[in-house]
């Protein structure tokens, strides 16, 4: 496994008014905690020890824990959201990674990374650039990976796609799942590229644990061809984080 801690935050009451492009319905407080509970339930069963933290009110989307972060067995990088009002977020997590991670290296800016961007490969990690990551930040993210020894490449994200990892995630080692968007992205080179079926686009935002794959349990096709493919999919409730633009990899930092 190449993972065996995850670090997630408890939603707060507030994560109703998390930001999404589209306008679109407030989610439903009781249904997006218990989504947010059986993953962290999900996570646990496959055996990495999560650690919760507690929810912050005045950070509506905090609760996404991949934005604002990097984290590696060798060390962790704070990042800086583009979102403005996620900013914050970062002063709260720094604790926690300390915590964990002796190496803590900082982002100083002025450019922007959001963690959704960062796409980690066996040997290399993708940056997407996106409307919460620009060039600036990327290059000065590619730079602190090379401090922990990860080769960084900078991607583009096709427009309308929130995040480089709204559109895509790995099934195993060398295969990726994406949105026919990204289809032909040059930095795929390598991988064999698996495509989202017709009318299930958002699917594309799976997490690999190990060697299970969790999945939107609404994307019937895309669990379908990944069992044919003889992967084992665990699928998971996302329709109220989904009012919010977000999916599976998002809820946690991994390392
Ligand atoms: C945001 O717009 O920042 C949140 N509402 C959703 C963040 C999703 N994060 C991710 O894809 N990594």
């Amino acid at each position: 496994c190449i993972f065996t801690h995850a670090l997630c935050r408890a939603p707060a009451p507030s994560a109703i008014h998390g930001i999404r492009a589209d306008g679109g319905p407030d989610p439903v407080f009781a249904g997006l905690a218990a989504e947010h509970a059986a993953y962290v339930a999900t996570l646990r069963d496959l055996g990495l020890t999560v650690d919760v933290l507690p929810p912050l009110d005045d950070f509506p989307d905090a609760l996404f824990t991949e934005d604002v972060a990097l984290t590696f067995p060798e060390g962790a990088i704070l990042l800086r959201p583009g979102a403005p009002t996620r900013a914050g977020e970062v002063a709260h997590i720094r604790a926690a990674l300390g915590f964990h991670h002796a190496q803590l290296l900082e982002m100083t800016g002025p450019g922007y990374a959001d963690g959704g961007d960062v796409l980690r490969l066996a040997d290399r990690v993708i940056i997407g650039l996106s409307d919460r990551t620009d060039r600036s930040g990327a290059t000065e993210l590619a730079k602190l990976l090379e401090t922990l020894d990860y080769r960084a490449e900078i991607a583009e994200t096709p427009p309308g796609v929130l995040h480089f990892k709204t559109g895509c995630g790995l099934i195993d080692a060398n295969t990726i799942l994406a949105v026919p968007e990204m289809a032909s992205c040059p930095q795929f080179a390598g991988l064999e590229v698996v495509l989202t079926p017709l009318g299930e686009n958002p699917a594309a935002n799976i997490l690999r644990v190990c060697s299970t794959v969790l999945v939107g349990a609404r994307w019937r096709a895309t669990r379908a061809m990944l069992t044919a493919r003889g992967i084992d999919c665990r699928p998971l409730p996302t329709d109220q984080i989904a009012r919010i633009d977000a999916g599976l990899s998002c809820m946690s930092l991994r390392w």
